[in-house]
Protein backbone atom coordinates (compact mmCIF):
# COMPACT_ATOMS: atom_id res chain seq x y z
CA UNK A 1 0.00 0.00 0.00
CA UNK A 2 1.43 3.59 -0.88
CA UNK A 3 2.06 5.34 2.16
CA UNK A 4 4.32 8.24 3.18
CA UNK A 5 6.78 8.78 5.95
CA UNK A 6 9.20 11.88 7.36
CA UNK A 7 13.06 10.82 7.22
CA UNK A 8 14.83 13.70 9.47
CA UNK A 9 18.56 14.01 8.75
CA UNK A 10 19.55 14.65 12.26
CA UNK A 11 22.56 16.86 13.24
CA UNK A 12 25.02 14.56 13.59
CA UNK A 13 24.26 13.75 9.94
CA UNK A 14 24.33 16.52 8.60
CA UNK A 15 27.61 17.51 10.37
CA UNK A 16 29.43 14.87 8.73
CA UNK A 17 28.48 15.48 5.31
CA UNK A 18 25.40 12.29 5.32
CA UNK A 19 23.32 14.09 3.88
CA UNK A 20 23.92 13.19 0.44
CA UNK A 21 24.36 9.65 1.44
CA UNK A 22 20.66 9.48 3.36
CA UNK A 23 19.17 10.74 -0.37
CA UNK A 24 21.04 8.34 -2.03
CA UNK A 25 20.01 5.36 0.13
CA UNK A 26 16.51 6.49 -0.45
CA UNK A 27 16.46 6.83 -3.71
CA UNK A 28 18.13 3.86 -4.85
CA UNK A 29 15.51 1.92 -2.92
CA UNK A 30 12.74 3.86 -5.13
CA UNK A 31 11.52 5.95 -2.86
CA UNK A 32 10.44 9.08 -3.66
CA UNK A 33 11.03 12.43 -2.18
CA UNK A 34 8.19 14.72 -2.23
CA UNK A 35 9.24 17.38 0.32
CA UNK A 36 12.65 18.45 1.72
CA UNK A 37 13.61 21.38 4.00
CA UNK A 38 16.80 22.38 6.21
CA UNK A 39 15.88 24.12 9.30
CA UNK A 40 17.68 25.09 12.28
CA UNK A 41 14.84 23.84 14.58
CA UNK A 42 13.53 25.40 18.41
CA UNK A 43 13.74 23.17 21.24
CA UNK A 44 9.72 23.99 21.06
CA UNK A 45 9.30 21.33 17.88
CA UNK A 46 11.49 19.25 18.59
CA UNK A 47 9.80 18.57 22.58
CA UNK A 48 6.62 18.36 19.92
CA UNK A 49 8.30 16.38 17.69
CA UNK A 50 9.65 13.71 20.48
CA UNK A 51 6.37 13.69 22.69
CA UNK A 52 6.60 10.36 23.47
CA UNK A 53 9.65 10.20 25.18
CA UNK A 54 8.89 13.48 27.63
CA UNK A 55 9.71 11.95 31.10
CA UNK A 56 12.33 9.55 29.95
CA UNK A 57 15.46 9.22 31.55
CA UNK A 58 17.16 10.21 27.86
CA UNK A 59 14.42 12.76 27.08
CA UNK A 60 16.45 16.06 27.47
CA UNK A 61 19.80 15.12 26.38
CA UNK A 62 17.92 13.84 22.94
CA UNK A 63 15.92 17.83 22.89
CA UNK A 64 19.19 19.63 23.27
CA UNK A 65 21.41 17.49 20.78
CA UNK A 66 18.11 17.63 18.11
CA UNK A 67 17.85 21.18 18.39
CA UNK A 68 22.02 21.50 18.31
CA UNK A 69 22.26 22.16 14.82
CA UNK A 70 20.55 22.56 11.04
CA UNK A 71 18.77 19.15 10.58
CA UNK A 72 17.35 18.20 6.76
CA UNK A 73 14.03 16.67 6.59
CA UNK A 74 11.97 14.84 3.64
CA UNK A 75 8.95 13.52 2.94
CA UNK A 76 9.13 9.59 1.48
CA UNK A 77 6.54 7.88 -0.32
CA UNK A 78 6.64 4.60 -1.69
CA UNK A 79 4.60 1.14 -0.90
CA UNK A 80 4.68 0.39 2.72
CA UNK A 81 7.22 3.74 3.27
CA UNK A 82 7.14 3.43 6.68
CA UNK A 83 8.66 0.24 7.35
CA UNK A 84 10.69 -0.01 4.64
CA UNK A 85 12.34 3.23 5.62
CA UNK A 86 12.73 2.21 9.21
CA UNK A 87 14.60 -0.89 7.47
CA UNK A 88 16.77 1.07 5.99
CA UNK A 89 17.45 3.07 8.71
CA UNK A 90 18.52 0.33 10.99
CA UNK A 91 17.58 -0.40 14.71
CA UNK A 92 18.06 2.45 16.97
CA UNK A 93 21.71 1.94 19.03
CA UNK A 94 24.11 2.38 15.95
CA UNK A 95 26.58 -0.20 17.89
CA UNK A 96 23.81 -3.20 17.07
CA UNK A 97 22.08 -1.98 14.28
CA UNK A 98 23.00 -4.09 11.08
CA UNK A 99 25.70 -3.28 8.32
CA UNK A 100 24.64 -2.35 5.46
CA UNK A 101 21.66 -0.03 7.29
CA UNK A 102 22.19 4.13 7.94
CA UNK A 103 22.92 3.49 11.52
CA UNK A 104 24.46 0.09 11.10
CA UNK A 105 27.47 1.63 8.70
CA UNK A 106 27.55 5.09 9.97
CA UNK A 107 26.46 5.21 13.86
CA UNK A 108 28.15 3.87 17.38
CA UNK A 109 25.91 5.53 19.39
CA UNK A 110 22.44 5.18 20.29
CA UNK A 111 21.82 9.19 20.67
CA UNK A 112 23.73 10.56 17.96
CA UNK A 113 22.41 7.94 15.48
CA UNK A 114 22.50 10.25 12.47
CA UNK A 115 18.19 9.63 11.15
CA UNK A 116 15.29 9.44 12.62
CA UNK A 117 12.06 7.93 10.81
CA UNK A 118 8.58 7.77 11.85
CA UNK A 119 7.32 4.33 12.82
CA UNK A 120 3.78 4.31 12.05
CA UNK A 121 1.62 6.28 9.23
CA UNK A 122 -0.19 8.35 12.32
CA UNK A 123 3.15 9.48 13.62
CA UNK A 124 4.59 10.53 9.97
CA UNK A 125 1.52 12.60 9.19
CA UNK A 126 1.96 14.09 13.25
CA UNK A 127 5.43 14.65 12.45
CA UNK A 128 5.02 16.03 9.09
CA UNK A 129 2.79 18.89 10.07
CA UNK A 130 5.56 19.93 13.17
CA UNK A 131 8.48 19.72 11.42
CA UNK A 132 6.96 21.31 7.81
CA UNK A 133 5.62 24.06 9.59
CA UNK A 134 6.67 27.40 9.85
CA UNK A 135 6.93 27.86 13.50
CA UNK A 136 9.60 24.58 13.48
CA UNK A 137 12.48 26.41 12.77
CA UNK A 138 14.29 28.86 10.10
CA UNK A 139 18.24 30.04 9.53
P1 LIG B 1 13.98 5.29 16.88
O1 LIG B 1 12.51 5.19 16.58
O2 LIG B 1 14.79 4.14 16.39
O3 LIG B 1 14.57 6.62 16.48
O4 LIG B 1 14.13 5.18 18.46
P2 LIG B 1 13.23 5.70 19.68
O5 LIG B 1 11.94 6.29 19.21
O6 LIG B 1 13.16 4.60 20.68
O7 LIG B 1 14.13 6.84 20.30
C1 LIG B 1 14.16 8.12 19.73
C2 LIG B 1 15.51 8.71 19.93
O8 LIG B 1 15.81 8.84 21.32
C3 LIG B 1 16.65 7.90 19.37
F1 LIG B 1 16.83 8.10 18.06
C4 LIG B 1 17.81 8.35 20.19
C5 LIG B 1 17.19 8.70 21.53
N1 LIG B 1 17.43 7.67 22.56
C6 LIG B 1 18.45 7.86 23.46
O9 LIG B 1 19.17 8.87 23.39
N2 LIG B 1 18.65 6.93 24.42
C7 LIG B 1 17.89 5.80 24.53
O10 LIG B 1 18.11 4.99 25.43
C8 LIG B 1 16.84 5.61 23.59
C9 LIG B 1 16.65 6.56 22.62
Amino acid sequence: MLERTIVIVKPDGVKRGLVGEVIKRIENKDLKITRLRMIYPTTECIEQLYDVHKGKSFYEDLVKFMSSGPIVAMVVEGDEAVRVVRNLIGSTDGREALPGTIRGDYALSIRENIVHAADSTERAEYEIKIVFSETCGDF
